[in-house]
């Protein structure tokens, strides 16, 4: 079912996406299946939510089209396809004043970054780390800044290296963020031992000193080892501040870092064995326990849902949440009154026949809604 298109196959992928595109404005932009009901939305005015958000709420939606950290083109038009179905709009009506932001221009930063570099790797085993970096750099800046004016981060990917940015600007803001990654993946790589080079593997590996004391050895990362311009970081991620939702496809090496530094991890076994529920309590349990007044950030890969779900996505594997744990997830996180930022990754229209892809869209776009306060009752 995966077709694998190569970065000189950009011409076919967006004539493809264009006549995909199309076909779902003649059919009013819905999704194709049971799930395409609309229903009304509600202020969220509940003021123990979104704590860390300064009022009036704001919420700054940042484009990130990144495709540098893995092989497929397609991620670009995650931010594009999610605007199209009315997600703006949506986070109006949940009470959100909304700042949207123009997508980052990977296009022309990542191309200024490798213009004077002609191997396509750069690095061994970091792939495109010249490009990754650069785009990476400015996404931080991005995200402190807006945090650091009391807005809700919104990031849009694009591909999973976008953690790289995302998380360096929030830790850069405050080093004391607790962060939950859902994802069938724990990202936990760093080039050294990396199985594929791909850098949305990561992320986190990226972000602990247990596993890579100096990042400025990596071209393109060399930003990651100095201050910011409001003279903070270099950003680094405690291993107790993390915890893994739906893991179930880890590399070996990341099952050795997973249990060397303690990560407080999540698979679906223990979501079979204990329910979603309880898993969230625990979770947020480790996360807050003895640092009740922190923020939170998720960090959503789409490929955590069960491909029948969300079966537009790079590398996606069989036996993830269900349509509702995976909102649970985000619903319950919201509930802790203690959210500040989200992101949401993965979403490859090319990577699915046409229904598939409008299932996957519809999915990150109600995601998002949960992110931003949409619940049952
Ligand atoms: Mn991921």
């Amino acid at each position: 079912m995966l077709r694998y298109l190569s970065r000189k196959a950009h011409v076919y992928a967006d004539r493809h996406i264009g006549k995909r595109a199309a076909t779902s404005e003649s059919r009013g932009g819905g999704g194709a299946g049971i799930g395409n009901v609309h229903h009304q939305l509600i202020p969220t005015d509940d003021s123990s939510l979104f704590r860390h958000v300064a009022q009036p709420r704001t919420v700054s939606v940042i484009g990130a089209p990144m495709t540098y950290g893995q092989p497929f083109v397609g991620t670009d038009r995650g931010p594009e396809l999610l605007r199209e179905r009315g997600l703006l709009k949506d986070l109006s009506s949940l009470g959100w004043r909304v700042e949207d932001i123009p997508d980052i221009d990977f296009d022309s930063i990542c191309a200024e970054a490798a213009k004077n570099s002609n191997d396509v790797h750069t690095f061994p085993n970091a792939k495109h780390s010249l490009q990754v970096g650069a785009g990476c750099s400015a996404l931080a800046d991005l995200v402190e800044s807006k945090l650091r004016l009391g807005r809700f981060p919104l990031i849009l990917g694009g591909d999973h290296s976008i953690g790289i940015g995302s998380l360096a600007g929030i830790l850069r803001s405050n080093p004391e963020t607790g962060v939950i990654w859902v994802d069938a993946h724990a990202d936990l790589n760093v080039p050294s031992v990396s199985e594929s080079g791909n850098m949305h593997g990561m992320p986190l590996g990226l972000m602990m000193k247990e596993l890579i004391p100096d990042r400025s050895v990596i071209p393109g990362l060399e930003w990651m080892e100095t201050e910011s311009q409001y003279g903070s970081g270099p950003p680094r991620l405690a291993p107790d501040s993390l915890v893994y939702v739906g893991l179930r496809d880890i590399d070996k090496a990341e099952r050795r870092f997973i249990k060397q530094l303690g990560i407080k991890t999540f698979t679906m076994y223990d979501i079979d064995h204990l329910g979603i529920g309880r898993v969230m309590d625990l979770a947020l349990d480790h996360l807050m326990k003895n640092n009740p007044d922190r923020p939170l950030h998720i960090s959503y890969d789409i490929d955590a849902v069960d491909p029948s779900h969300a079966p537009a996505t790079g590398t996606a594997v069989r036996g993830g949440l269900t349509w509702r744990e995976a909102h649970f997830v985000a619903e319950y996180v919201v509930k802790s009154g203690s959210l500040a930022s989200a992101e949401i990754v993965e979403v490859n229209y090319t990577l699915s026949d046409e229904d598939g892809a409008d299932d996957t869209v519809e999915l990150g776009h109600n995601l998002i809604n949960s992110f931003l306060g949409e619940s049952i009752l």
